[in-house]
């Protein structure tokens, strides 16, 4: 597999699945500077344009959250994802998508404090903490003692709100957060 990467991107959520899962893999750096990731050549394989990209054989994928799917689907001995027919299943699809549809979304409107009507398709931002706070439970992970891809979807974006220099504001969020960054693997803040 190669990795489309850059280290000041979202790829880095892609590295943490990858590493996660224990996966082999190649990275091919992708100069922003150099505008690589609009090259001929990458556009075949996102063609958004965007990092990360992954390529497995015949297979390209775009977007963390596909990239994540497939990974945990790959490496089913990491346990990165409820099997296909749990009934958990059904809930880790929906917060794999419920961070990219809701989450994020969400919280670049409180970074750039903007407002969020409804119409645009997510909540505001606390309304979005309440529902994590709700699908954490008790924890440790939002699948209980299961660490999932769910937490790296999840997990990132709060690790990507701490770069900024700012907290969930929610001390169970809070705590989640830490226990991912204390992971050999996780996606990690700039030191
Ligand atoms: N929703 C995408 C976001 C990808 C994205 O926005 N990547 C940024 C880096 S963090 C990028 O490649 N930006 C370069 C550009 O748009 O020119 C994902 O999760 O994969």
């Amino acid at each position: 597999m190669k990795l489309y990467f850059n280290p000041q991107s979202r790829a880095v959520i892609a590295k943490w699945v990858l590493d996660e899962a224990g996966a082999a893999y190649d990275i091919v750096p992708i100069d922003f500077e150099k505008r690589e990731h609009k090259a001929p050549e990458f556009l075949k394989i996102n063609p958004a344009g965007k990092l990360p990209a992954l390529v497995d054989g015949n297979t390209r994928l775009f977007e963390n959250p596909a990239i994540c799917l497939y990974v945990a689907e790959k490496f089913p001995a990491a346990k990165l994802a409820p099997p296909v027919g749990a009934p958990e299943r059904g809930r880790f699809l929906s917060l794999m998508v419920y961070s990219t549809a809701q989450l994020e979304p969400s919280m670049g409107d409180e970074l750039l404090k903007l407002a969020t009507p409804p119409a645009r398709g997510w909540n505001d931002f606390d309304t979005v903490k309440d529902v994590v706070e709700g699908e954490l439970g008790e924890g440790p992970y939002l699948f209980g003692a299961q660490f999932t891809a769910a937490d790296v979807m999840v997990g990132s974006m709060f690790i990507w709100q701490r770069m900024f220099g700012a907290r969930s504001g929610r001390a169970k969020i809070d705590a989640y957060i830490d226990r991912l960054l204390s992971r050999p693997h996780s996606m990690k803040l700039p030191s």
